[in-house]
């Protein structure tokens, strides 16, 4: 039988042989604590006398009389188990309370069908906290979402969910002062039930650093909401001071509250657990690395039992045990990983379906805990979830492709090729602020490239094409399958403008196939009907872009983006060349398009959004710290005549801050604005042509803003 477990057990032997369920099977302490029974009920069926034959079961935890014989086998984890699985006899022994309930887990993947696979298993995690930090900007989870992922927690071995979403209005300024108005606080109790039915703490996190006083009344205002939270049933907390600027950052009073909320809440409450704080450094290239700064104040200051969090090197960013090391030293104690994937708040228009990858096998020991960042879309995230589930119960055996295509069956056992299809096709994220790239399309991929090359140089493999139709043919199949499957409907509505524009790839790339492998002097008629399909599923590939999920920062449905549609771009534009050979134009290089000025790292490779007539900086979530003669603003290929800014940086810049246009690079003329709170706008001269508009700290300090808005319109665009 071809069984495997996940997340991955440390150490299990199959003796490859299974048995049969039928018969009775019954437990042998009357006093097994209900909640085990109904969960053991449910994977096996219980009898409440012994009839026949039927193994004899002994489950308890380390500290249950009826496991004695056993201790010696149980690790002596948080969720350590011993599962042990014969015709005769069935051990399912935990460490804790938690232990009983994984080894239950595993029990319920030993069941196939009616038939129990034999096997020993002796299991913990590498990592004591795993799961998921709802932590992402845009529209919160809603609270069926959250029902359903605290199943999924448990059922692969979680322990961890940390409620943040950035904007819930509860959790961060300014009104993280304020109690939840009675249904969330309703809702609030009700995920805490279902956590903890799940072995999941639920972990509620605050976020206060951005309107933060540092007096009394402010520290008062924070413990009068915990308690208000412990009041709904949370036992755990979080302070998340990420993405602020101004005086919430400073780490010496950080450090001071996270303390202070220790000694007045959770060291007078025995229930409560171990505070969780997320610092405004939470990653290197963002950290002072001066010896004695941020960090290594807050290692110093927060009391030990404090967890620090942590996204890497970057703010997204793969896990390395060397840049745990290194972090480790500073805040004094193993990092609590905070990994922001599958996490798309800041590439909205991308799904992130692909394998969680770039996970060190030797990270585990180096980090007190590791959760996930998820994408708005619950469902959809469950993919990468699974993936992370697996690697932080066992990172030195943890395989990103065999999770993936497990975390697919599990997710839909009867549609998963058509599911491994969508995924496999909405994986990368473009091209984006963060540099953060995912592969996508790697089976295909080789093929595309062996095409393309050839067919540049006048060659027609149709051997190759055969294989690229074949793959447009399955993303169509898929699409099939996906809108009638009735299985995981939550799934199909959240992804569903994506599986049209899915459908819409898979047509326009037959069509490419079929133009690719047709010569447009002796088959005209056909090509230029098949061109115009093509030309037909490009508009509607665009009408869709142009009417789902039209949210203010990257706005539209993008599919296959990495591999797929620009096969289906490059074989329009050769084969346009073909057909227009003398008459076409070369194809827009780098230089002639409006690019990106500035001199900040922090934002070099923020793309640049165009929409007819304007040109806009890609909205940001982060603070951007702006040093004195740093500046952000477009160069244009040509010059402009005439145009209009509008700015926003939530922050008020007349002092600081001036608005240039040049024509050169190097001789600047100052512009006149129009400030109205944060906003700024102006009107360009038309009687100076310029082709670099920026906007510069001319001050003597270093600022932070936020890149809300900064965009330009000219009929020129
Ligand atoms: C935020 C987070 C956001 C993520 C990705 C942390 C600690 N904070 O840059 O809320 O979802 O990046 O955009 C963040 O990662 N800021």
């Amino acid at each position: 039988a071809d069984i495997s477990i996940f997340p991955t057990p440390q150490k299990v032997i199959f003796t490859g042989k299974t048995f049969s369920l039928e018969g009775t099977f019954w437990i042998k302490e009357k006093n097994t604590d209900p909640y085990l029974r109904q969960l053991l009920s449910e994977i096996l069926p219980l009898q409440k006398e012994k009839k026949g034959r039927s193994p004899r079961i002994y489950i308890g935890q380390i500290k249950d009389p009826q496991i004695k014989k056993f201790r010696a086998q149980i690790p002596e984890i948080s969720g350590g188990y011993y599962l042990s699985v014969r015709p005769e006899t069935i051990i399912i022994a935990g460490f804790d309370q938690r232990g009983l309930f994984y080894a239950l887990q595993t029990l319920r993947q030993l069941r196939q069908g009616n038939r129990l696979a034999e096997a020993d298993i002796t299991d913990f995690p590498t990592v004591l906290y795993r799961g998921v930090v709802e932590g992402f900007y845009g529209q919160p989870w809603s609270h069926e979402d959250r029902l359903r992922q605290l199943r999924f927690y448990g059922n692969f071995k979680l322990n961890t969910y940390i409620y943040g979403p950035k904007d819930d209005p509860y959790h961060s300024s300014p009104n993280w002062r304020i109690p939840y108005p009675e249904k969330e606080a309703r809702q609030i109790s009700a995920l805490v039930e279902e956590a903890k039915a799940n072995q999941v703490d639920f972990i509620w996190a605050i976020h206060p650093g951005q309107d933060i006083q540092w007096n009394d009344a402010d520290r008062q205002a924070l413990l009068k909401k915990f308690e208000d939270m412990y009041r709904l049933g949370v036992r755990s907390f979080a302070v998340f001071f990420d993405d602020i600027s101004g005086e919430g950052t400073d780490p010496v009073r950080q450090a001071e509250l996270l303390n202070f909320l220790h000694d007045r809440f959770v060291a007078a409450k025995p229930d409560v657990t171990p505070l969780i704080m997320c610092p405004t450094e939470y990653n290197k290239s963002w950290s002072n690395p001066k010896p004695g700064s941020y960090l290594d104040i807050l290692g110093e200051n927060l009391y030990p039992s404090i967890l620090v969090m942590w996204t890497g090197d970057r703010v997204i960013s793969d896990i390395t045990a060397s840049g745990l090391e290194e972090v480790n030293q500073r805040i004094r104690r193993p990092a609590y990983v905070w990994w922001n994937f599958p996490v798309n708040d800041y590439v909205r228009d991308h799904l992130l379906m692909g394998p969680a990858y770039g996970l060190d096998a030797s990270a585990g020991e180096k980090m007190s805990g590791f959760v996930a960042n998820p994408m708005e879309k619950a469902e959809a995230s469950k993919i990468a979830i699974f993936g992370v589930a697996d690697y932080a119960w066992n990172p030195a055996k943890y395989d990103s492709e065999k999770a993936w295509e497990k975390a697919i069956q599990v997710l839909m056992p009867n549609a998963s090729e058509a599911l491994h299809t969508f995924a496999a096709h909405n994986s990368d994220l473009g091209p984006n602020g963060h540099k953060y790239r995912r592969e996508e399309s790697v089976n295909i991929n080789p093929e595309i490239r062996k095409f393309l090359t050839a067919f540049r140089k006048g060659d027609m493999p149709a051997e190759s094409l055969s294989k690229i139709r074949t793959e447009y043919q399955k993303i169509l199949t898929a699409c099939t399958q996906l809108s009638t499957t009735p299985e995981n409907p939550d799934l199909i509505r959240e992804i569903s403008p994506w599986l049209m524009q899915f459908e819409v790839l898979g047509k326009a790339g037959l069509a490419a196939t079929e133009l690719a492998a047709l010569s447009p002097r002796q088959e005209l008629c056909r090509y230029w009907d098949t061109y115009s399909a093509l030309i037909g599923y490009e508009n509607e590939r665009l009408r869709i872009d142009k009417s789902y999920n039209q949210n203010p920062y990257q706005p539209g449905i993008k599919t296959g983006s990495l591999v797929m549609q620009p096969f289906i771009d490059s074989v329009r534009l050769l084969s346009e060349q073909l057909f227009w050979k003398e008459e076409t134009e070369p194809a827009p290089k780098e230089a002639s398009v409006p690019r990106l000025y500035t001199n900040i790292e922090q934002i070099k490779s923020l793309p640049l959004q165009k929409d007819s007539n304007r040109i806009s900086l890609t909205p940001m979530l982060e603070v951007i710290r702006i040093a004195p003669q740093q500046y952000l603003g477009i160069a244009f290929p040509y010059p402009m005549h005439s145009a209009q800014l509008e700015a926003n940086l939530n922050a008020s810049v007349s002092k600081w801050g001036r608005l240039e246009i040049s024509a050169n690079g190097s001789d600047w003329i100052p512009c006149r604005v129009t400030p109205q709170g944060t906003v700024f706008t102006a009107a360009l001269p038309d009687s100076i042509p310029f082709q670099y508009v920026r906007f510069i700290n001319f001050g003597p300090a270093q600022k932070e803003i936020y890149l809300k808005k900064y965009s330009l319109s000219s009929p020129q665009l």
